[in-house]
Order: structure tokens, then C-alpha cells, then sequence
């Protein structure tokens, strides 16, 4: 039988199989409604098809993707449904959505090559990310897509934004899957995760490929383990009478806007972690600079260090040969022989970050990353032991607090708002509780035990929530939007009605 990663985006002809039923299927057979009525209004005409692709929450191993290191993650409910029709009358992209008063009508041309202009941040953006990615595979597969068309493009996501929750990837997977499914093509999961992530970075940050990978490939009733390069995926099943809750901090972090000081700034701060400690363990500065570009990279040379010290704890080489006082770029350049500029220049993203960071902190962030990569393995671990489900609940917790610290202290990513969130779950019961995604704003995650879920979320929204919905932060009647027990649930698909 085929590896999961290896079939192609399941193409379906009834909700069922992906929303299961009751009122999730109720809400999405209205939710399919909507978009086809919608779709006619505007466009005078059906969808051809469908496709979807939902956000994910990341149980553990944060900031690590991009490293090389394997992650965690599940897929949550909430998804982004793309509806989509080829329109040979004229090469253009018309992009619109459901929630027209917050998004309105995009219009690109039908041209594989265009430019985004990320100077002009558009929400329509992230359809082409899909677009461009579509042409250059299909062109690398030598797949005949023909010459371009004019899309009509309804969106309706229902993946919080800004959150962490990974609405991004949700939005990039469905438009790069329903453009595949007009053009009647179809490719394996792990392909498409593999395009979605490079095409999501047209969008300019320097991200890893969690999101699209867990978005793609996730099933019902299971986390994945995802291995990268090459991407892989293994069923985690997670110890029963345990339940992840979600919770928003309410901090918006609007990653493409502060990228250069946040996200790629920390994804810089690796790089040239990996380069330093990699010559520092005796690779040559040119060698060093043209070979390693992440922390994985430098980890077989860490264990060659250990060689003499009789540990192969890639963190322990961090602490040996990083200093822990920030490093400015000059001292970077002493060690490297090289001008930062001349060898990271040639990425834009990099380059703004060169521009605005004062220093960097190498030993924090690498201490971190190696930290994290190995909590990740121990969390797999701990899952598949032979452990009683009360005891690996508790030791998953305690993994999830220390990934928490580490991203806190060690990483910096985190806020004040998800601090006092995630200290409020601990006091009120959570086994463990971590932000999760990029961080800087967004959610927490709470591991819970099934029977005090309904109280917990009480007591969140007394000690969390109320407050904010005093001062006008929120609606009282939108809380479930903003904190919700997850399942985890299946991943992308196509519809065909
Ligand atoms: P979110 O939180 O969804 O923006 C980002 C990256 C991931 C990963 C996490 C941190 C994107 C699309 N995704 O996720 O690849 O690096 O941060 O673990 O930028
Ligand atoms: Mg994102």
C-alpha cells in the first residue's frame, strides 16, 4: 500500500468523510451553501470545484521547522474552503470572499510571473502565492497546464487570523489545491506540502514547513510527527482522557508586517548561530559559510566534538562555544572572515533584518532550538511508552511547560497577554500550557484532562476573558471563538459535486 504522503489530495463527492457529522456538518453543508449561491452572484456562474485545507494548532516544537528539526503539530476544525471556476474570457484573477466587508474583491493578471507587492499587503496575496507555485511545478513536473486563464476565486475561512492557528498555510494549501483541481491535476501530499511552503515564502517570510505539511497531510483522530527534508509524516496517537484547549491571547501578530524584527529575524539570529558554532567546531569559515545553512546541519559536528567530552548534547556545544552576551555583527564578521551583507544579501528578507537588528543572540536562540528538538522526540516518546495515559499526560505537560519556558526565556517570542494566559490555565488545572505558532501574539494551547474541559474553559473565561469583554475587546458572544477544545481533524481535500 501506497505511504499516506505519497497519495494524492482525496477527492470527494459528500462532506461526511471530512466533517463528519452533526452540527459540524450542518455548518459546513451551510457553509458549502453559502459559497455556491455566493459564487453565482457574483461570477454569474457555478464553481467548477472545491478544495480545503484546515489550520493546525502545534502541540510542541516551535521555532524548530526551519531548522531542519521534526515538529508536532495536529489540524484543527476550522479550515479555509476555496471555490473555483476557469474563466476563458478574460486573463484575469478575481478573488473574493465571503466576509466581502472585511475582504474585499481582489484582481490580479492571469501571469505565473508577476510580482507580489509585498510593500502592498493584500489579503488576496496569499491566493497567489497558490498561483505562482502551481505554474512552477506543474512547469518542473512537466506537467501541460497550457496558457494561463482567468480564475473566479470565492474564499470562506474560518481560521482565525493573526492567531497562530496557522490561517495562512490554511489559505495558501486550498487556493494551491483548487487551482491543481481546475486544471484537473492532482500531485502526492507530500509534493504539495513541499510546494505550498516554498510558495507561501513569495509572501516574505522565511518560514519552515509545519504548517502546509500538517494542513496537507493531517488525518482524523491523530497528531502527526513531521520530518522534514524529506517531508514525512507519522500517525501520534494521543493518550485518551487528555483534550488540547485553545485560547487566544487577543495580542494580533501580524507576522507579514513585523517579519523583519520578529520571525526572520530569529530565522537570521539560526543562521548565523549555525555558521559561528560550525566554525568555532573547526569547519573552515568559507567551507562553513557556503555548506551549513541550519542548526541540523552543525548537530553531527556538535557529536564529533563530544567525541572528547563524552556527551553528544548538541547544547552543551552551545554553551562551550557561545557566548551568551548578544553578538554585534562585527564580532559575527571576525569569526566568519565575511561581511554579513555578502553572504545573506542576496535574500531581501535577510536583508531588511540585516538593517534593523542591533545584534544577536546566538547562544539564547540555538540553546533553544536544540532544546526543543529534543522535546519534541521525548513528547513521541512519551506517547508510544508503555506508561499508564494518566502518567503520559502528566509528562506530556511538563514537556509543553518546559517548550513554553524555553520560547518565553530563550527564543523571545512570546507577549505579556499570553504570559498572564498561559500562568491562568496552569492556576486553573492545565497539566501544561505553551503558546503555539510564531508567537509574539496569538494562542495558547492547554493540555486539559477531558473531565474538567467545560469548567476550565469557564474558569478561563472568568479570569482571562471577562475583563477584556468589560473594556470592549470583545463581543461576550464570540468567546467560542476564542477558546475551544480541539480534536484533531483531517486534512486537505477536494470536492466534486
Ligand atoms: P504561524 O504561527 O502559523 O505563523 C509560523 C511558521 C511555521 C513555524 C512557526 C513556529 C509560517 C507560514 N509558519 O507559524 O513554519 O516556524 O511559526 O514554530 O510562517
Ligand atoms: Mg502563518
Amino acid at each position: 500500500m501506497a505511504k499516506h504522503e505519497e497519495l494524492p489530495i482525496p477527492i470527494y463527492n459528500n462532506l461526511e468523510l471530512v466533517y463528519g457529522g452533526g452540527s459540524a456538518l450542518e455548518e459546513a453543508q451551510l457553509r458549502f451553501d453559502t459559497l455556491k449561491s455566493k459564487f453565482s452572484e457574483v461570477f454569474s456562474n457555478q464553481p467548477q470545484v472545491f478544495a480545503r485545507s484546515p489550520g493546525r494548532v502545534n502541540l510542541i516544537g516551535e521555532h524548530i521547522d526551519y531548522e531542519g528539526y521534526s515538529v508536532l503539530p495536529m489540524a484543527i476544525r476550522q479550515d479555509t474552503i476555496v471555490a473555483i471556476r476557469k474563466n476563458n474570457a478574460e486573463k484575469v484573477l478575481r478573488i473574493a470572499n465571503v466576509n466581502g466587508d472585511k475582504y474585499s474583491v481582489c484582481t490580479y493578471p492571469a501571469d505565473p510571473l508577476q510580482e507580489i507587492d509585498l510593500k502592498n499587503h493584500k489579503w488576496g496575496h496569499y491566493f497567489i502565492c497558490g498561483y505562482k507555485g502551481f505554474y512552477d511545478y506543474a512547469k518542473q513536473k512537466g506537467v501541460d497546464v497550457g496558457e494561463p486563464v482567468g480564475l473566479d476565486v470565492l474564499v470562506d475561512g474560518i481560521v482565525p487570523t493573526g492567531s497562530g492557528l496557522s490561517s495562512s498555510a490554511a489559505f495558501v494549501c486550498s487556493s494551491t489545491i483548487a487551482i491543481m483541481a481546475a486544471f484537473d491535476v492532482n500531485f502526492p501530499k507530500k509534493e504539495i506540502a513541499q510546494v505550498t511552503c516554498a510558495c507561501e515564502r513569495h509572501i516574505g517570510t522565511q518560514s519552515g514547513g509545519m504548517d502546509q505539511a500538517i494542513s496537507v497531510m493531517a488525518k482524523t483522530g491523530f497528531a502527526e510527527l513531521i520530518d522534514f527534508n524529506p517531508i514525512r509524516a507519522t500517525d501520534v496517537q494521543l493518550p485518551a482522557g487528555g483534550t488540547f484547549v485553545i485560547a487566544h491571547s487577543l495580542a494580533e501578530s501580524e507576522k507579514a508586517v513585523t517579519a523583519a524584527t520578529n520571525y526572520n529575524n530569529r530565522v537570521v539570529e539560526c543562521r548565523l548561530a549555525s555558521i559561528v558554532l560550525a566554525i568555532k567546531l573547526g569547519m573552515d569559515p568559507k567551507e562553513a559559510i557556503s555548506k551549513v545553512s541550519t542548526l541540523s546541519d552543525v548537530e553531527g559536528l556538535c557529536v564529533k566534538f563530544a567525541g572528547t567530552r563524552n556527551s553528544s548534547d548538541p547544547v552543551l556545544a552551545v554553551k562551550e562555544y557561545l557566548k551568551e552576551e548578544p553578538y554585534t555583527a562585527k564580532e559575527i564578521e571576525e569569526v566568519t572572515g565575511e561581511k554579513l551583507t555578502s553572504f545573506l544579501g542576496n535574500n531581501a528578507a535577510y536583508l531588511e533584518v540585516l538593517k534593523v537588528a542591533k545584534h544577536y543572540k546566538l547562544h539564547q536562540r540555538a540553546a533553544h532550538v536544540y532544546s526543543e528538538a529534543k522535546r519534541v522526540h521525548a513528547f513521541k516518546d512519551v506517547v508510544s511508552s508503555n506508561l499508564s495515559d494518566e502518567e503520559k499526560l502528566k509528562k506530556l505537560g511538563d514537556l509543553m511547560n518546559d517548550s513554553h519556558h524555553s520560547c518565553s526565556v530563550l527564543y523571545e517570542c512570546s507577549c505579556p497577554e499570553l504570559e498572564e494566559l498561559v500562568n491562568v490555565c496552569r492556576k486553573n488545572g492545565a497539566l501544561g500550557a505553551r503558546l503555539t505558532g510564531a508567537g509574539w501574539g496569538g494562542c495558547a494551547v492547554a493540555l486539559v484532562k477531558e473531565n474538567i474541559v467545560p469548567q476550565f474553559i469557564l474558569n478561563l473565561k472568568e479570569c482571562f476573558y471577562q475583563s477584556r469583554i468589560d473594556k470592549g475587546v470583545i463581543k461576550k458572544n464570540d468567546l467560542g471563538l476564542y477558546v475551544f477544545a480541539s480534536k484533531p481533524s483531517s486534512g486537505a481535500a477536494i470536492f466534486k459535486f
